[in-house]
Parts: C-alpha cells; structure tokens; sequence
C-alpha cells in the first residue's frame, strides 16, 4: 500500500507571517490584498497575521526568515513583484530572492511560500495581480495553509 500525504488548506489556529516588498507597490498590493482575503476566508484570525513591508525583493529572505523562526508563526508567506522591462538586473534579484527564500524555509523548517512575480512586461504583472481573476498572492495564501497541514500530518 502507498502512504500519500497531502495538506488541506484550513485556516482555523492558523498564525501566519507575511512579507511583502514595497518595490513596484502598485503590484505587490494586489497580492497583498488577495492574499489577506484568502487567509480570512479560511479562518484564519485578522489577530494572527503578521504584515512585514520591505523595501524589494531582495530584503524578503532576511525578514521571512526571523519571522518563520518564531514559534508563533506556522507558515510565512512572501511576495514582491520583478518586472523584468523595468530593471537590467532582473535576474540577480529573482534569482537572490528565490534562493533566498527557499533557504529560509530549509533553514527554519517551516513552509515559506515563494510569491514573487517575475514576469518580462508589467502587463504580465498584472494580470497575475488582478483582484477578481488570477492573483498569486490568493494562491500563495491557499498554499501556505495546505503545507502546514501537510507538515503536520508527515511526522
Ligand atoms: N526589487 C523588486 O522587488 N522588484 C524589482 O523589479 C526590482 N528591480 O527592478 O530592481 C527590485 N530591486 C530592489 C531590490 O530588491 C533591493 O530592494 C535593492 O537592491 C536594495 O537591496
């Protein structure tokens, strides 16, 4: 018999860190936005979440990775925006955030959740941005709570 594991996103007792850069804010809060209404409509407390704003993408490893260490806070969730048209140094940025986020999840043992953007042109941006259809930061909330049920059930 196969033993598979997999999470249920429930927000119930759920306290979550969120890390959000400011750098290209007319995007990031769009996924802020989506993501805080998702983790509400599971059931997670307004109490229980924590909101950290930095400056760009390459401050959210640092900060998510004080916040993942908490004992409080089961899972964080990160999210900036890298628009590629915008910036010759595109992928030293993407690439040092998603490095950086990914060491921050193995470093504390806890699901940080990758919501970071990188898309070529701002209309891309958008479009994974929009507050009734595709919003990364809504899925990025729906992931955070399914790994922590996982995590919790692989003992
Ligand atoms: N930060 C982003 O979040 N997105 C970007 O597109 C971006 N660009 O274009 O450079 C960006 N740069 C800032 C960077 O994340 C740091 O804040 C900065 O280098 C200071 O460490």
């Amino acid at each position: 018999m196969v033993m598979t594991f997999e999470g249920k996103p429930g927000g119930k007792g759920k306290r979550i860190g969120i890390v959000a850069a400011k750098f290209n804010d007319f995007v990031t809060r769009r996924l802020l936005d989506g993501c805080l209404k998702e983790l509400l409509k599971h059931g997670v407390r307004e109490a229980d979440i924590t909101v950290a704003r930095v400056p760009g993408s390459l401050e959210i490893p640092l900060v998510a990775l004080r916040l993942a260490k908490k004992k409080n806070i089961h899972a964080v969730i990160c999210l900036g925006a890298v628009i590629r048209g915008e910036t010759s140094h595109f992928d030293l940025v993407a690439q040092g955030a998603a490095g950086g986020i990914a060491h921050a999840a193995l470093a504390s043992g806890k699901p940080v959740i990758f919501g970071v953007l990188a898309t070529d042109t701002v209309g891309q941006a958008n479009k994974r941005s929009d507050e009734k259809k595709v919003n990364k930061g809504r899925d990025a909330a729906i992931d955070a709570l399914e790994m922590i049920d996982l995590m919790a059930r692989i003992k």
